[in-house]
């Protein structure tokens, strides 16, 4: 069963990547910023409660996207397995995920993918894809929540061994690559 969890910092190609490999393995890909977007695009509770955080490019609180994540995976097509892109983002997010799938008999195993990609190659990406939270200034406060918030995840699993780093400063079909050896590991 493909468990994976995508870190890494923003834009570095965990949507993408997740999306493909999700295909793939048909698994759900599951992002908490596809989410978050279409909760602000409908205009719910929720979007509206995460709108102001995203387009700053702040971390929306632990709360509403915790409670989104047990939500999702506790649907019925997460049972063949999972990609979570974009959660966790923090390690008490990561202790909350770890309870959660305690809780729920999930085995212990998941993997989890770091994609490492330099500052100035996600900037330009970026700058290129241009979302309303990819101006260049969201896009540094992103990279500095990134380092502060979510990098630490890197040491947080790398100490429970499920730590892979994939370059991906590669095309997009080369990471793909890359990413299938680690699943089928
Ligand atoms: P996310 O939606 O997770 O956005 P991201 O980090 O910007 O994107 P990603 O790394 O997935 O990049 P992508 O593949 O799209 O988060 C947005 C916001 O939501 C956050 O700032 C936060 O406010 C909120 N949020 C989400 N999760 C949260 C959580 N757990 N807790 C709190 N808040 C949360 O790729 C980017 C671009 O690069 C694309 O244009 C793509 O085509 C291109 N690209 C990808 N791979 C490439 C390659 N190999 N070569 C060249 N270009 C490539």
């Amino acid at each position: 069963m493909t468990r994976l969890i995508f870190l890494g910092p923003p834009g570095a190609g965990k949507g993408t990547q997740a999306q493909n490999l999700a295909y793939e393995c048909n698994i759900p890909h599951i992002s908490t910023g596809d989410i978050l977007r279409q909760a602000m695009k409908e205009q719910t509770l929720l979007g509206i409660k995460a709108q102001n955080y995203v387009d700053s490019g702040e971390l929306v609180p632990d709360q509403l996207v915790e409670e989104l994540v047990q939500e999702r995976l506790n649907q019925p097509d997460t049972k063949s397995g999972w990609i979570l892109d974009g959660f966790p983002r923090k390690v008490t997010q990561a202790v909350f995920l770890q309870e959660l799938l305690q809780k729920m008999h999930v085995p212990n195993g998941e993997k989890v993918v770091n994609l490492d990609v330099p500052d100035d190659v996600v900037v330009a990406r970026l700058l290129e894809r241009g979302r309303k939270d990819d101006t260049e200034e969201v896009i540094r406060r992103r990279l500095d929540v990134y380092r502060n918030e979510t990098a630490p995840l890197i040491d947080y699993y790398g100490a429970k061994q499920q730590l892979v780093i994939v370059n991906g400063n590669q095309s997009q079909e080369e990471v793909t690559n890359e990413l299938k050896k680690v699943i089928a590991f």
